[in-house]
């Protein structure tokens, strides 16, 4: 933060900037922990990289002043203390685990840049009426234990602990033991806490902002989701032996159904996704035809009524796909959240700092599911958004500037100062 010699004298908290220089270095040394193979991160949830990086993170914590907390779902709560007691604190979160082939910046710039946000409170020794909550939340991504934003969604009372604590990685290992392992499963209550307003940095994930060149989305909206996960049975057989007449080939199926979510989503355009990222193969060898396939159906829309259509629609034709296979289909729902609008206030909160701080800016609304999702529900919430480059995330190649990193931890610092109060 830079105001006129480091100090107060003779300057508006609105001239004040965060160190944005400090900011990226504490990126990079982030990302050097669990790193990918390609430049990005490898640092999934409840891994030694996770843990490593919860440590990291909480030596900045401390080395700022902050006290932290850690609830039963691992997530930690770094508290600045305002001066009166009975207000609820601004809490600002995200998260600092990532996708097994992650970008170095999806969750941990939002993470980094409100912890920057607090190193440059301190430099100016802004003190504020409300406290300042720094949350980093656990399994946002749900790449290893689906569904997503899985902590959050406890905290927000949609999922339960021991629904959480139950789910199961590919190697068969529960959510609730790894959290022990890594010696971060704290005490506190989840949900426990109550929180005056929610702000969330994060990069759009897209390609808008950079498309249409402004530095910060101001989100007003988050796409809604449902995870299917599907298991086909088929017969296990010889790929070579076996006449085409005489296969249950679980495999063609699923081709076949993936076709059909393709088109689904394309007839419910515009605000309309669908696609499969993860599938899984058994006994996944060469020349067998596969007995089993499980993979999990990704469909999203802003519109409810679009989500609800575009799900009907699937569950209605994948057992017709199958049966003329003689593939047996079961299909659950292992991750859902509906469309959310975010708080008008806080909205314009973000609207305003960005504007008083001079950065070109645009409503935008959320195609990546966040844990705001989840907060909104409990208290008032919105996100910020800074641009990627290409719009590309979930891919090591994710890029961003530290110009573009540092007007989203300026536009976070003055938002959450409006609902903070300056005193
Ligand atoms: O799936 C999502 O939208 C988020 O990245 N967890
Ligand atoms: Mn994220
Ligand atoms: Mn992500």
């Amino acid at each position: 933060m830079t105001g006129e010699n480091g100090s107060l004298a003779g300057e508006t908290v609105a001239n004040f900037r965060v160190d944005g220089a400090r900011l990226w270095d504490s990126l990079m040394e982030m990302a050097r922990i669990g790193p990918g193979i390609a430049g990005g991160n490898n640092r999934q949830t409840l891994t030694d990289a996770d843990a490593q990086g919860r440590a990291l993170f909480q030596t900045w914590c401390e080395a700022a002043g902050l006290t932290m907390g850690v609830d039963q779902m691992g997530t930690m709560f770094a508290t600045r203390p305002g001066e009166d007691p009975d207000a609820l604190p601004v809490y600002i979160g995200s998260h600092l685990d990532t996708q097994p082939t992650g970008g170095k910046y999806d969750g941990v710039l939002g993470v980094l840049g409100r912890l920057e946000v607090i190193r440059s409170l301190n430099d100016l020794g802004i003190r504020t009426k409300h406290p300042i909550v720094l949350t980093n939340w656990t399994n946002e991504e749900g790449a290893r234990f689906a569904p997503a934003m899985l902590a959050s969604g406890v905290f927000a009372g949609v999922l339960d602990l021991d629904y959480a604590y139950a789910r199961q990685d590919l190697e068969g290992l529960t959510f609730g033991d790894e959290l022990a392992r890594i010696g971060w499963r704290g005490d506190e209550p989840v949900g426990a806490r109550k929180m005056h307003a929610c702000y969330e940095l994060h990069i759009e994930q897209g390609p808008i902002l950079e498309a249409e060149g402004r530095d910060i989305g101001v989100v007003t909206h988050g796409q809604g989701l449902w995870w299917l996960e599907f298991t086909l049975t088929g017969r296990e057989a010889h790929t070579g032996s076996t006449p085409m007449d005489m296969r249950v080939n679980a495999g063609l199926a699923m081709a076949r159904i993936l076709e059909m979510v393709q088109e689904v989503a394309i007839a419910h355009q515009p605000g309309a996704v669908g696609g499969v990222g993860q599938m899984k193969f058994s006994p996944n060898s060469r020349n067998v035809l596969p007995g089993k396939v499980i993979f999990t159906v990704d469909i999203r829309s802003p519109e409810q009524a679009k989500l609800d259509a575009m799900r009907a629609a699937i569950e209605t034709r994948a057992p017709g796909i199958c049966a003329e296979l003689g593939v047996d289909c079961d299909i659950e729902a292992v991750g859902h959240f509906d469309p959310v609008t975010f708080t008008p206030e806080l909205v314009e909160n973000v609207r305003q700092a960005a504007g008083e701080l001079g950065y070109s800016h645009m409503d935008i609304i959320s195609g990546a599911g966040h844990d705001a999702c989840w907060t909104a529900r409990v208290a008032p919430t919105t996100m910020i958004f800074c641009p990627c480059k290409d719009g590309l995330s979930h891919n090591e190649a994710e890029d961003i500037t530290p110009e573009w990193a540092r007007a989203g931890a300026d536009v976070l610092m003055h938002a959450v100062l409006k609902s903070a109060v300056v005193l």
